[in-house]
C-alpha cells in the first residue's frame, strides 16, 4: 500500500529522495497520479502554516518545494498522458513579481493533458511577454497564475492589455493561485477563473470552445467560474 501518510511527511521536511521512492512506488501500485498528489499539494499548505508561524524560514520551504517537484516529475507523463494532440493552444505563466511555479505548472500538464499546447513562459512574466507570446503563438488562452497578495494585481495589466488589443479578441484569459478568487477575477475582467489544476483545464476549455462558437457554457464544471466569455 503506498504510504501517503509518509509521503506528505517527506515533502513537509524536503526529503525529495523518500518523497520521489514513494510517488514511485505507489506508481508501480498503479494508483491515480491526481491522487498521489494530494499528500504533496496538503504538504504544502503545512508549510506554509509554518512559515507563517516562523517556524520555518524561505530556505526550509524551498526544499520542500524541491522535492515536491522531483515527485511531480514522475506524474507528469502520466498527468499529460499518451494521446497528446493539440488542438488549443495556452500561454501560461506566473505573474510579474512572484516566482512560485508548482501550481502553474501541474496546470500546465494537466492542459497538455486535455490537447492544449503549452507555451510556458515561466514565472515572473510580464504584461508585454504574454502578450507577444499570445501573438507569436496564436493563442487561444493566456492562463496567468499568482501566489502572492503583493503582486497578484498586475494580472489586472494582463486582462487590461488584451482587452485593448484589437488583434486579441479570440483570447481568452484565465486566472488562478491560492489567494485568487472569483470576485478578483471579475473585478479586474478575466475571462474564467479556477481554484485548482483540474477546474483549470475544464474553465479553459469551454471558455475556448465558447469562444470558438462551438458550445455554449452551460453543463460546464464551475459554470459560476465563468465571469465572461
Ligand atoms: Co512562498 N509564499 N514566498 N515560497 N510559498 C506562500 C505563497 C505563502 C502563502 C506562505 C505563507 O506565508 N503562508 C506566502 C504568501 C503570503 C501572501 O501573499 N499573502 C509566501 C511568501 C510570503 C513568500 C515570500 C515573500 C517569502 C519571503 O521571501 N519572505 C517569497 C516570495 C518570492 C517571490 O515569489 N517573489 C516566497 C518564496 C517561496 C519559495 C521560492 C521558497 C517557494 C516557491 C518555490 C517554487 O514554487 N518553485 C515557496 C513556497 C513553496 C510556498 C508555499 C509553502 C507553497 C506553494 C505551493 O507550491 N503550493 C506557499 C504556501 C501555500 O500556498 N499555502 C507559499 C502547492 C501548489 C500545488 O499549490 O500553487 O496554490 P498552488 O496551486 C494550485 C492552485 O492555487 C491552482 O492550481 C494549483 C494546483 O491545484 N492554481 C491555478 C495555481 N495557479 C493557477 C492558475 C490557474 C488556475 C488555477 O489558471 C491559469
Amino acid at each position: 500500500m503506498a504510504d501517503f501518510e509518509r509521503l506528505q511527511a517527506a515533502v513537509e521536511a524536503g526529503d525529495r529522495q523518500t518523497a520521489v521512492d514513494i510517488t514511485q512506488a505507489a506508481l508501480d501500485e498503479g494508483l491515480d497520479p491526481h491522487a498521489i498528489l494530494e499528500p504533496m499539494t496538503e504538504a504544502m499548505g503545512v508549510v506554509g502554516e509554518r512559515f507563517s508561524r516562523q517556524e520555518i524560514f524561505v530556505p526550509e520551504m524551498l526544499i520542500s518545494a524541491r522535492a515536491m517537484k522531483g515527485a511531480v516529475a514522475l506524474l507528469e507523463p502520466l498527468l499529460i498522458g499518451s494521446g497528446h494532440k493539440p488542438d488549443k493552444v495556452a500561454v501560461l505563466g506566473t505573474i510579474k513579481g512572484d516566482l512560485h511555479d508548482i501550481g502553474k505548472n501541474l496546470v500546465g500538464m494537466m492542459l497538455k493533458g486535455a490537447n492544449f499546447e503549452v507555451i510556458d513562459l515561466g514565472t515572473s512574466t510580464t504584461a508585454e511577454e504574454y502578450l507577444e507570446a499570445a501573438r507569436t503563438h496564436d493563442a487561444d488562452i493566456i492562463g496567468c497564475s499568482a501566489l502572492l497578495t503583493t503582486t497578484m494585481g498586475n494580472m489586472r495589466d494582463v486582462t487590461a492589455a488584451v482587452a485593448a488589443a484589437e488583434d486579441l479578441k479570440h483570447v481568452r484569459v484565465i486566472i488562478g493561485g491560492a489567494p485568487v478568487t472569483l470576485e478578483f477575477a471579475i473585478d479586474i475582467g478575466a475571462h474564467g477563473w479556477a481554484p485548482d489544476a483540474a477546474s483549470a483545464v475544464h474553465v479553459a476549455t469551454a471558455v475556448v470552445e465558447a469562444a470558438r462558437g462551438e458550445r455554449d457554457l452551460e453543463g460546464v464544471i464551475h459554470p459560476e467560474a465563468l465571469t465572461a466569455a
